[in-house]
């Protein structure tokens, strides 16, 4: 690992793994970390199928944005640091392939926001959380007023973000924001395992199931099953499709080709 880079990009196989490391500021997110992490995903090669974000050394995923560099920006600027991270968080909706995020410990202000821009989050025991914004003087303006109360409710939400709390893993776990807590030691391996298992399934299926679901959040029920009618139907222009369902009926495993 290169001290000097602020983002570790490994690809093993299907996977990709972005490992945020600036772990002396608690892998807070500065420009460079954005900059890194979007090049990160628009360069992924064609064999990746799921994505792991996670931080560097064992006390962080991310302590949030950089208050240092946040801290002299003006009204301008600032507007434009919350717009970045936006089409961060665009990006990743708007993957073919899902996120997850490897939560290793502090996720707090623009951490746990960028978490909950990731597909999904499982989350390591000693784990913390929190949107601490209003505390520094300023809002969450990375997801924390949109997605979290999409995830978790309005009100819980609400009161997330007005009393800025700190929060462990069994909280979160409990208010849906990550969907399992798993000792320290093991978390790289379970995710890794959940990793694969959708690594093992068709490709397109679940680049669409993706956009299916991600819609299916943003728009009303019945124009959401529109979309997912007109999804479905795409899947029976893959070769996929009828390499999925042959070998079903072949009793073999599946050879998907991602087409
Ligand atoms: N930004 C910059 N540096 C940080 C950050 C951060 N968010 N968090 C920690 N660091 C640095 C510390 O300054 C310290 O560096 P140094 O040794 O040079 O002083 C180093 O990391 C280690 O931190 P601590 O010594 O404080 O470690 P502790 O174990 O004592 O405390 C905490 C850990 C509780 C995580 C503490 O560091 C902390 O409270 N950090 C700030 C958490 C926070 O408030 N995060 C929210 C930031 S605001 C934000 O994210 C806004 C996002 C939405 C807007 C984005 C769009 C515009």
């Amino acid at each position: 690992m290169n001290d000097t880079e602020v983002l570790i990009v490994k690809h093993d196989d299907a996977l990709t793994f972005l490992t945020i490391n600036r772990p002396r500021a608690l892998n807070a997110l500065n420009e460079a970390v954005i900059m890194a992490l979007g090049g990160a995903l628009d360069e992924l090669p064609e064999s990746t199928r799921v994505v792991v974000i996670t931080g560097a050394g064992d006390k962080a995923f991310i302590a949030g944005a950089d208050i240092k560099s946040m801290s002299v920006m003006d009204a301008h600027e600032a507007h434009i640091f919350s717009t970045r991270l936006h089409q961060l968080g665009n990006k990743i909706a708007s993957l073919p392939v899902p996120v997850i995020a490897a939560v290793n410990g502090f996720a707090l202000g623009g951490g746990c926001e960028l978490m909950l821009a990731c597909d999904f989050a499982l989350a390591a025991t000693g784990a913390r959380f929190g949107q601490p914004e209003v505390g520094l003087g300023v809002i969450p303006a990375f997801g924390g007023t949109t997605r979290l109360s999409r995830r978790v409710g309005d009100a819980q939400a609400r009161q997330l973000v007005f009393t800025g709390v700190h929060f462990d893993a069994a909280e979160a776990l409990r208010l849906g924001l990550v969907n399992e807590v798993i000792p320290g030691d093991r978390l790289q391996a379970r995710v890794r395992e959940v990793a694969q298992q959708i690594a093992a399934n068709a490709p397109r299926a679940v680049a669409y199931a993706k956009r299916s679901l991600h819609h299916g959040t943003e728009t009303d029920l019945m124009s959401a099953n529109d979309y997912e009618a007109h999804l479905f139907g795409l899947c029976f222009a893959t070769e996929d499709q009828t390499e999925g369902m042959t070998a079903f009926i072949e009793k073999r495993s599946a050879d998907w080709k991602g087409v």
